[in-house]
């Protein structure tokens, strides 16, 4: 993938340098069908039930909730500190997030017995395993992958014979372009009907390629050389991805089409039981709460690699992870979420991801999400997106609800490059702030993702541990945990739009769909009716279908252009609409009938479109807002509606573009207030008006004096562009 996911995990790879040597890990023995070690004899399931209690600690702790993330605790584990340090360090925290298994980094299972003791020492706490969903090294032993599960790419067959001899690394292959140097390759055995013989597999690893001929290294990863014969062995490159250096991660195939094995599983079921099983008393993971799946993802178009795509129903023809015109990948995550939540229950938390165009559609069956660095990983330009993402799986996820956002990068407080991170705190506070306008759970890293990991702050104070504990967390100087209290109703969005002009002329589609076209590109299938059933507002709505896909949807283009109309370079604009959608994937199985759909836009002017936004779209209208920097001055700049990678429709109503900020939002709580800007611009929040009668200060900091430097907060206060203050109440915070 792009950088999307290769930011997604580097922590893992960083820390894996500190770690040291690779440990090889025996599989469970005779007793555990799941093939992970079981826990240390004393670690009870005494925190087995602690729903009861983590659901009160819930409801009554304040905010912010601060997490720990993976950081200290996977440093001090692999390190081997005292438990009760480990506890300690837990403390302060309301969840704690760690790797504690080896799919992703061999040796983090050796964190697994401290994410135990922590829950057993605070069953209130919410303990979760960071799991990596998308794949998992081949060198772990667990979970157990048969080998039809693993994702490939399309593939080729052997041309000539293959020996299981010492010199026999030369594979002759029928398509030279199948594969590349550096592929770890599967090469199967074909039956006579042409089918692969899954009981006949060897990994190998390309060294070379010359004309049709490939360079290989044999029976790699624990597998040994067979012999092969021509044209009845199928040679397919594994879809992999590298997070920071690390080792390669083999994807999984989670189409509905995967191979079946021995057992009749498929991959969504096979990978489903194992994490079941580490739950469960006397296992790995004994007691705790659950799974956060890390690169949990809907779309894999971005997994081809050039011409080469995922072949996901391996039938040897390239699909990009699609089957019938749809994801089946995708779907087949949702599905791998229903069947995990039928084997754990509900008292079992499982959190998704939604980061970026790859989000996750799986709200049905998980709690809630992570968004990774938000916004969207280091997108400041996205927040709009990124925000009410998170807001609509506040919504719409499965009960009990439970979101969180996560910041990834250096900043001034946080940092061993002061110049370059000079008057960066506001990426905490921003992140920090949106967090509280939903759940109110989040973590900080202090964590480069530009290769300059010396960057990364450390403690001092404890032994040089990746641990950043941000004042917002405490107060600053007045060290309270949760001093905000609990929320007094939901975020309000502040209107600083007024009454300026709709640039939009025909917005609500009541007569006609003037200013509307739809843009097909390289043979793709859509039209754009005005429907005057369900209409959004008014009598009509704009209605686009899309009804079929090309054979590869990476190639499919469906985009809906509105306008023209004139925009001014660097100026910010917002597009308030409301929006619902038909996915047909209810028609598919009743498991997916609540999956969204993404409806992606941006704003085009002079030929650039910087950011490119999404909202997730249900049968049920939504109303969105997104702002976009203008890229030039034009004065027939388009907003582009992007769609084609999904089929079904989509009905857009009551578009209203605005010059000015949209992003500004203001949440008030049983002792304070959250004022968030995520715009491009200053904001202006009149807290008179907003919470009459109500006497703020800042917060007395130790970490950035300046900002948050105590004093009194008056009627009007003016919030820079993409910043966010927390100012407590006077009358209960003095
Ligand atoms: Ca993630
Ligand atoms: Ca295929
Ligand atoms: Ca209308």
């Amino acid at each position: 993938m792009n950088r999307l996911t290769i930011a997604a995990t580097a922590i893992g790879a960083a820390v894996l340098v500190a770690g040291g040597a690779a440990l090889a890990l025996q599989s469970g023995g005779d007793d555990s069908s799941a093939g992970a070690p079981a826990a240390p004899a004393q670690a009870s399931s005494a925190a087995a039930d602690s729903s009861g209690s983590r659901a009160r600690y819930i409801e009554a702790a304040g905010y912010p909730r601060p997490v720990l993330f993976r950081n200290g605790i996977e440093t001090w584990g692999i390190r081997g500190v005292p438990t009760e340090e480990m506890v300690a360090l837990a403390k302060p925290y309301d969840m704690v997030i760690a790797k504690a298994l080896d799919e992703e980094v061999v040796d983090r299972a050796k964190v697994a017995p401290y994410m135990v003791a922590i829950k057993r020492a605070a069953p209130e706490k919410i303990v979760l395993d960071h799991f990596l969903l998308i794949g998992r090294n081949p060198k772990s032993q667990y979970p157990p992958v048969w080998p039809g599960h693993w994702l490939l790419l399309n593939g080729t067959t052997l041309a000539s014979d293959l020996g299981d001899g010492a010199g026999d690394t030369t594979l002759v292959l029928t398509d030279r372009a199948a594969v590349a140097a550096g592929d770890d390759v599967q090469v199967t055995a074909l039956d006579a009907a042409g089918k692969p013989d899954y009981s006949r597999v060897e990994q190998m690893r390309v060294l070379s390629v010359a004309g049709d001929r490939a360079t290989v290294q044999r029976g790699n990863y624990g597998t040994t050389r067979q012999r092969f014969e021509a044209r009845r062995t199928r040679v397919a490159a594994h879809a992999a991805v590298t997070y920071g250096g690390g080792d390669p991660i083999w994807k999984y195939n989670f189409c509905r089409e995967s191979p079946r094995d021995p057992s009749n599983r498929r991959l969504i079921e096979a990978l489903a039981q194992p994490l079941a099983e580490y739950l469960k008393p006397g296992a790995i993971l004994d007691g705790l709460d659950g799974y956060q799946f890390d690169v949990a993802a809907f779309s894999t178009t971005g997994q081809n690699q050039g011409q080469r795509r995922l072949d996901c129903d391996n039938d040897g023809a390239p699909d990009s992870g699609y089957v019938k015109g749809v994801s089946s990948y995708g779907l087949g995550v949702v599905e791998f979420q229903s069947v995990l939540r039928g084997l754990v229950g509900e008292k079992v938390l499982l959190i998704s991801e939604a980061t970026g165009w790859w989000s996750a559609r799986d709200v049905a069956f998980a709690n809630g999400m992570e968004n990774e660095s938000f916004p969207d990983l280091h997108h400041w330009e996205q927040f709009s997106s990124a925000y009410q993402r998170y807001q609509f799986w506040r919504e719409t996820a499965r009960a009990p609800r439970l979101s969180y956002l996560q910041l990834k990068e250096t900043t001034e407080a946080f940092t061993r490059c002061p110049v370059e991170d000079k008057g960066t705190n506001w990426k905490i506070r921003l992140s920090l702030g949106a967090a509280l306008l939903g759940d109110g759970y989040f973590a900080y890293m202090s964590t480069n993702e530009e290769g300059r990991p010396e960057c990364n702050y450390v403690d001092r104070t404890r032994n040089n541990l990746n641990v950043s504990e941000i004042e917002e967390f405490s107060g600053g100087a007045d060290k309270r945990y949760h001093y905000l209290g609990s929320p007094r109703g939901e975020a309000q969005h502040v209107d600083l739009l007024g009454s300026a002009p709709n640039l939009i002329g025909n917005g609500g589609f009541e007569g006609d769909t003037a200013g509307a076209a739809v843009v097909l590109v390289r043979g793709a299938a859509g039209t754009l009716t005005r429907d005057t059933s369900n209409p959004g507002e008014g009598t009509a709505s704009l209605r686009v279908d899309v009804p079929s896909l090309l054979a590869d949807p990476q190639d499919n283009h469906v985009q809906v252009r509105v306008g023209p109309f004139r925009v001014e370079k660097g100026k910010e604009y917002t597009l308030r609409f409301r929006i619902r959608a038909d996915t047909g994937y209810g028609v598919i199985s009743p498991l997916f009938a609540e999956a969204p759909m993404r409806v992606a836009m941006n704003l085009t002017a002079g030929g650039q479109a910087p950011a490119e936004q999404d909202v997730m779209a249900t049968k049920a209208w939504h109303d969105y807002s997104l702002s976009f920097v203008a890229a030039a001055d034009d004065a027939a700049a388009n907003l582009f509606v992007l769609l084609g990678k999904e089929a079904g429709s989509v009905w857009l109503d009551g578009l209203r573009l605005q010059a000015g900020p949209g992003d500004a939002f203001a949440r008030r709580f049983e002792h304070g207030a959250v004022l968030v800007n995520g715009s491009a611009s200053p904001a202006t929040f009149d807290l008179s008006a907003l919470f009459p009668g109500t006497a703020f200060r800042r917060l007395r900091g130790t970490q950035d004096v300046g900002f948050n430097n105590g004093a009194a907060v008056g009627g009007r206060v003016t919030v820079p562009a993409r910043d966010a203050l927390i100012v407590v109440d006077t009358k209960s915070l003095p």
